[in-house]
């Protein structure tokens, strides 16, 4: 009979032989409870707006668990800039992700088939049954939370991605070190930011009834981070384009295929786009870097 903490030690081994940078395992009940899963039913999902309002659609839904989970294993792979690519979205996701989906699938075939535990793999997006995985991480104990809104790592800093699966059985939490490199740091991923998303404090404890808060502190405003990334759509379209006419066709054949993409991430494509979506804020922290 494998103990819970062999359990953990077993799978992390094996999720990196399967290719995966980092591994960790979190419990399901922490995680439920965690600043991310009970703020984003009070803010919602609209990303052109930072609280919701009562427009239809705009509220979400709490995160759905599976009954009988009880543990989740969170598998990384770097992105180190000197393979920027693994970031590009080409409208099937980015090569960085299918690799965590493939890495995902392997260790999901190895858990069920030799540890003989359901697993449930979990997608990318929230409103698609997908947890929240930076704070699936920092539980995890792989990082922690930085001043620039994404976990940081020891090994890598804010450069690598994440994937879930859950598991029906207990494996032990793998424990969180007191990592905190934003201590003393003049934080060069807030001033990098070419939007100024972390100016102002936009949430507080008081509107939000908790402490831990976007940004940690209520500062990282996701309406103006997205913005860059619609810029970054427009620039896309505009590489592809030869005049103003072809790309705002490009253009909108891009919010097209992605609206269809979010809704069935399997469809056959026959359109291909590159995006190059920001990364200021993780590429300017010094942390992990060799
Ligand atoms: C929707 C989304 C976006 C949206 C909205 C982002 C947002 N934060 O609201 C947009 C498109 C703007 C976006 C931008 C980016 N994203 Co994004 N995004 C997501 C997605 C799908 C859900 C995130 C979300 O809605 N979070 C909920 C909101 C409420 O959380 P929040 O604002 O981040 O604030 C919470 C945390 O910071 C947390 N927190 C703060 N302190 C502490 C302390 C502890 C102990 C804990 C546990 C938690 C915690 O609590 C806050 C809520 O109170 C996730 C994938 C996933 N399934 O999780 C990827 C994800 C978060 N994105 C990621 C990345 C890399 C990016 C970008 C760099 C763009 C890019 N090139 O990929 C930027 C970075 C922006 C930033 N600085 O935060 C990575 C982060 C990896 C990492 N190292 O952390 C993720 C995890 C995807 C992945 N495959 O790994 N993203
Ligand atoms: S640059 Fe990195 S270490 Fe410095 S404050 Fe930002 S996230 Fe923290
Ligand atoms: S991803 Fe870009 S726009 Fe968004 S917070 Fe980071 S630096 Fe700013």
């Amino acid at each position: 009979m494998v103990s819970n903490s062999e359990l953990t030690e077993k799978i992390i081994k094996k999720a990196k032989s399967l290719g995966a940078s980092i591994a960790g395992v979190a419990s399901v009940e922490s995680l439920k409870n965690s600043p991310s899963h009970m703020i984003y039913p009070k803010i919602g999902l609209n990303l052109n707006e930072n609280f919701h309002d009562s427009k239809e659609g705009s509220h979400a839904q709490d995160v759905f668990w599976p009954e009988s989970a009880v543990s989740v294993v969170v598998i990384g792979i770097e992105h180190n800039p000197k393979e920027p690519e693994l970031d590009w979205w080409d409208g099937k996701g980015t090569p960085g992700n299918r690799i965590l989906i493939k890495v995902n699938n392997a260790l999901s075939d190895w858990i069920e088939n030799t540890l003989l535990i359901t697993t449930h793999k979990l997608p990318y997006f929230v409103e698609k049954g997908g947890i929240f995985l930076k704070d699936a991480a920092v539980h995890a104990g792989l990082g922690c939370i930085g001043k620039n809104n994404l976990v940081v790592t020891p090994e890598y800093g804010p450069r690598i991605r994440f994937r879930a699966l859950l598991l029906d059985k207990e494996a032990s939490p793998t424990v969180s070190t007191q990592f905190n490199p934003c201590e003393k740091c003049e934080q060069p991923c807030r001033k990098a930011c070419p939007v100024k998303a972390f100016q102002h404090t936009l949430y507080s404890p008081d509107t939000l009834g908790q402490h831990i808060l976007p940004g940690i502190n209520g500062t990282y405003d996701r309406v103006r981070c997205n913005i860059k990334m619609e810029k970054d759509i427009d620039e896309a379209a505009r590489t592809m384009s030869t005049d103003d006419e072809s790309r705002q066709e490009n253009r909108q054949l891009i919010m097209q295929f992605e609206k269809s993409h979010i809704s069935k991430p399997n469809v056959e494509m026959s359109f291909s786009y590159c995006v190059k979506y920001c990364r200021k804020c993780e590429l300017s922290c010094p942390v992990g870097s060799a």
